[in-house]
């Protein structure tokens, strides 16, 4: 309850632009894969942005690129899944990320051959051929579906109103949590309307006036009027939000959320941690530093599971993971790890779906 009402103070507080139409596209999508019997995936993917001002010049940022999501999204949709892409604007994305990856630049792959005609160059013909083939595929046919966000508020406000969105297919929906969200936020009415001055420069007021105008609406702490030599923020906890989800937004679904950590000692555990507070379906953990060669499934029945790519294609002994747990690695020097993670969650999806009592909508 408590957490219902920290909620809706968070969702009236701290809004969002442009979600109506986000929500129009996504319940036009989800409906009409509804009613083909498709199974429905929303992947998150990338990292969410703490404005500092309401006219944001300064922000803070993390580390996510988005390559797991873009990569799982991809796998989904050959696993015949439609996919809700829902991702930090300008982060990858399924397909193209190849291009951004590989940092394939257009002047790397366009030759001029006369004044208005360029042609691929031979050398990546084939794949910018194949990644186009899929990437077109996939859109024409309606099964991927973009919508992106920047900050935290727009992130929460999307998962919520999509997960909602996602309630009528029952089980047959699977919520795959791999964005990077912030912890910590400053709410709106903290936030200053303009950009933060390193130094008191409004002559027009005293300075004075112009502290006691600028903290008492502000979550920033400063020394002015005397040049600062500090900065200090004062950070919000982002509320919990996998608890509204599993247990309001999406109680049919699967749900599947990430765990980074970069401490090895504490990954497992407060990825169990995670599974019994929230007692959804999987929680996948994984390190920062070997987060592209090996993750770990925990899930409700305490059967941790290792999955490990091949340790060519730049995994290196520096990289081995202190846990040594024991996992079998894949022998294909090209397979990527999300090849691996997502048909072992569709299996899991499977037997959600067919586990007596679910709520199967198709
Ligand atoms: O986006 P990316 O490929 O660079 O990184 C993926 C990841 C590490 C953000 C993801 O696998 C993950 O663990 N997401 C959850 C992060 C967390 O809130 O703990």
């Amino acid at each position: 309850m408590e957490n219902d009402f920290e909620d809706e103070a968070y969702f009236a507080q701290n809004p969002t632009s442009h979600l109506a139409k986000d929500e129009l596209a996504a319940d036009n999508f989800i409906k009409h894969h509804s009613q083909a019997g498709h199974r429905v995936a929303l992947v998150t993917s990338g990292g969410t942005t703490v404005p500092l001002e309401k006219h944001t010049v300064r922000y803070i940022d993390n580390f996510s690129v988005g390559s797991r999501g873009a990569a799982s999204a991809e796998y989904f949709l050959m696993q015949g899944y439609a996919v809700v892409f829902l991702h930090r604007e300008g982060s990858l994305t399924p397909f193209l990320r190849r291009f951004s990856q590989r940092n394939i630049s257009l002047p790397d792959v366009l030759v001029e051959t006369d004044q208005d005609t360029f042609r691929i160059s031979a050398e990546v013909k084939q794949e910018v051929q194949d990644t186009l083939k899929s990437y077109n595929r996939a859109r024409t046919s309606n099964m991927l579906l973009f919508i992106s966000f920047s900050t935290i508020s727009d992130y929460l406000h999307r998962l919520r109103t999509i997960a909602c969105l996602m309630q009528p297919l029952g089980s047959v929906g699977l919520i795959y949590l791999a964005a990077a969200p912030s912890d910590f936020f400053i709410p709106s009415d903290r936030l200053p309307d303009h950009k933060i001055q390193s130094r008191f420069t409004d002559k027009s007021l005293t300075s004075t006036e112009w502290l006691s105008q600028s903290s008492s609406q502000s979550g920033l702490r400063s020394t002015f009027p005397q040049p600062p030599s500090q900065f200090t923020l004062h950070l919000d906890p982002v509320p919990k939000f996998l608890k509204s989800l599993v247990e309001r937004w999406a109680r049919d679904a699967m749900i599947v959320s990430f765990k980074l950590e970069t401490d090895p000692d504490i990954l497992l555990h407060k990825a169990r941690h995670s599974i019994n507070t929230y007692r959804h379906h999987l929680v996948i953990g994984n390190m920062l530093v070997t987060r592209k060669w090996e993750v770990v499934f925990v899930s409700q029945q305490n059967d941790d599971r290792w999955i490990r790519a091949s340790k060519s294609g730049g995994w290196s002994e520096a990289d081995e993971s202190p846990l040594r747990i024991e996992a079998i690695p894949s022998t294909d020097p090209e397979q990527e790890l999300e090849s691996m993670i997502v048909p072992s969650v569709v299996q899991l999806h499977e037997e959600h779906m067919a586990r007596p009592g679910s709520c199967r909508k198709h």
